[in-house]
């Protein structure tokens, strides 16, 4: 058995030229171009790169963005302060703060300060907690983009076994409430679990989200599963994944690669998020 592979490039391509009619309509109705502001804190290699591909986005889909680049010493006190003018500023719809910041700030503090209408990270408490409550509210990129990587399958969620290894505010906590909100049984599964194997062989849909190449091996993933790959690591300057994606391609009946899987979805739906953030702002 070989795996249909899910490209979250080809899927992502598909989904950015029906934001960029979106927003170009948007534009033309209310002569307001959404705009995103992107804070980046020091020169972290991978974040420069999700943020190269968040700018990148942004001009395909049509809409502003601006990169607020701090070095590495910018004290909590000033990134602070930064935010609240951007609160404030009304050509501003989108704010993101790329994760993770240096150790003497803490993420926390600095998500809270960003306007609940303009968190289009969906990380603020108040979003989450919309979130979970099931009202309208910014989803978190990622988990948003698991969730459509999975629907493109055309498999129904509803009443399948979902596994979670990983449990972060990013991706692991969220991704399991959207699924358990698509009526999948959800089991959260992280580095305290014991026996692992013994769960994700149970699962239909795994999403793995550690952190750890190559971690989840054929042996561990149950014939026809939907295996969504999440990690993005760097091991000798090439990318891979937290699932062995050749033993998975053997097993499962879809696989996410990577790259080209999860990242690139990540990204349109921030487009989708900046886009509902500007609309919301106008209306
Ligand atoms: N605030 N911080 C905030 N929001 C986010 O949504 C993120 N995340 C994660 C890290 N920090 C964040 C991202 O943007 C991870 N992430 C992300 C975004 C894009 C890609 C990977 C992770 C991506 O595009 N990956 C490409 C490869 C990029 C490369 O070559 O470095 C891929 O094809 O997987």
């Amino acid at each position: 058995m070989s795996a249909i592979v899910i490209s979250g490039k080809e899927l992502a391509k598909r989904l950015r030229e029906d934001i960029r009619i979106r927003v170009s309509k948007f534009i033309e109705e209310t002569n307001v171009v959404p705009h995103l502001v992107v804070i980046l804190v020091g020169d972290n290699p991978a974040s420069v790169s999700y943020v190269a591909g968040k700018q990148k986005a942004c001009e395909e889909t049509n809409m502003k963005s601006t990169l607020i680049k701090l070095p590495v010493e910018t004290t909590e006190e000033e990134l602070i302060k930064i935010i609240e003018e951007l609160n404030s500023d009304h050509t501003v719809h989108g704010i993101l703060v790329q994760l993770p910041l240096p150790k003497h700030i803490d993420e926390q503090k600095i998500i809270n300060t960003i306007s609940v209408e303009k968190d289009v990270d969906g990380f603020s408490p108040v979003n989450v907690g919309k979130m979970v409550l099931n009202e309208e509210c910014f989803l978190p990129c990622t988990p948003a983009g698991v969730i459509k990587m999975i629907k493109e399958t055309g498999i129904e969620i509803a009443g399948k076994h979902a596994v979670v290894i990983g449990r972060s505010n990013i991706v692991g906590k969220p991704v399991s409430q959207l699924l358990l909100q698509e009526n999948a049984t959800v089991t959260i599964c992280h580095s305290r679990t014991i026996d692992l194997k013994h769960h994700t062989l149970q699962a239909d849909i795994l999403v793995v989200a550690i952190g750890k190449p190559k971690f989840v091996t054929r042996d561990m993933i149950k014939p026809g599963a939907i295996v969504i790959d999440v990690g993005v690591n760097r091991v000798d300057n090439k990318l891979c994944g937290d699932v062995d994606y050749d033993g998975a391609l053997e097993v499962a009946s879809y696989v996410t690669p990577v790259p080209g899987g999860v990242g690139p979805m990540t990204i349109t739906m921030l487009m989708e998020n900046t886009l509902a953030a500007a609309k919301r702002f106008t209306r």
